[in-house]
């Protein structure tokens, strides 16, 4: 999917709700463990439920890969179930020298169909750029994460007075464009955006950490929007585990849809 249908998604559904697939099977409600698949029965209910609601889906790698191959056909059974005017995400957080990267990107790009993959910047343009050779496929690269520890390194400041997620943004907008790149900045890292925005104007963002981590929409659109609206909010567990009973994919839709709600609040407020 390419930014113009993205951006005509989110007007049409008046959403900017990326929903996130992480089933984990100790969770997930009890009368589904005795089906053949009970991982993508889960996601399947989910997609069914929230799909008019969301313009993303973005399954997190870790949830599927944990249950050995199983979880890999879980995983593209799920994806081929995803509408198609819907953006899938892989979230895998890759990034490796461009020869494994290369493989990386045919995992994600060409064995499966996804249409972006999260990717960490520490190993440098090369580990990228082998992302960036796919033709309507999109590298969301991690900027300023959601949890304590991306503390420890993301504000660091260099010699030259830069934060390193501020260094990491100046230097790789240059190898893709906002066409092919995104990046990842946490719904509570809100004191950030404006600063970010300076940066990189044009961009989407993909924004975890509304719902279970605390993140506030509001303010996430107030300092994160652009002319183009740019913003991919995920919610996970705050959606998917919302109910744990045969009810649960009800509850998933009507915790989706108080967040579309809002959000179509947002974007009419936006005139976007
Ligand atoms: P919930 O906290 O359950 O909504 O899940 C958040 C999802 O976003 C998980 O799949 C995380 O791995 C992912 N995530 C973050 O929580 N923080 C980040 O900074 C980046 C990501 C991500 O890349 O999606």
């Amino acid at each position: 999917m390419n930014r113009k249908e993205l951006i005509a998604q989110i007007k049409q559904k008046k959403s900017f709700l990326c929903v996130g697939l992480d089933p984990d099977i100790k969770k997930i409600p009890a009368f589904l463990l005795e089906l053949e698949d009970p991982i993508f029965e889960f996601n399947k209910q989910i997609i069914d439920a929230t799909k008019d609601l969301c313009v993303a889906y973005k399954p997190n790698i870790a949830f599927y890969e944990s249950m050995g191959t199983k979880g890999w056909d879980s995983l593209q059974k799920t994806l081929e179930y995803i509408p198609n005017n819907i953006f899938t995400i892989a979230d895998a957080k890759r990034g490796d020298i461009g020869n494994t990267s290369n493989m990386y990107a045919r995992t994600f790009f060409e064995n499966m169909n996804f249409d972006s993959v999260t990717v960490a910047p520490y190993m440098g343009e090369d580990s990228i750029a082998p992302f960036l050779e796919f033709e309507d496929k999109w590298v969301i690269v991690l900027a300023l994460t959601s949890n304590k520890g991306g503390l420890d390194f993301q504000k660091i400041e260099s010699r030259n007075g830069k934060k390193l997620f501020q260094q990491v943004l100046e230097t790789s907008k240059s190898w893709g464009t906002d066409e092919n790149m995104m990046y990842v900045v946490g719904a509570t890292r809100v004191e950030e955006l404006s600063e970010i925005r300076m940066i990189i104007p044009h961009h989407f963002l993909l924004v975890p950490g509304v719902g279970a981590q605390g993140g506030n929409l509001k303010d996430v659109a107030k300092y994160g929007m652009n002319k183009d609206f740019g913003l991919l909010v995920n919610s996970s567990r705050g959606i998917i585990y919302a109910g744990s009973g045969t009810d649960f994919a009800e509850k998933a839709k009507v915790e989706a849809a108080k967040l579309q709600q809002e959000m179509a609040v947002i974007l009419s407020e936006s005139g976007i």
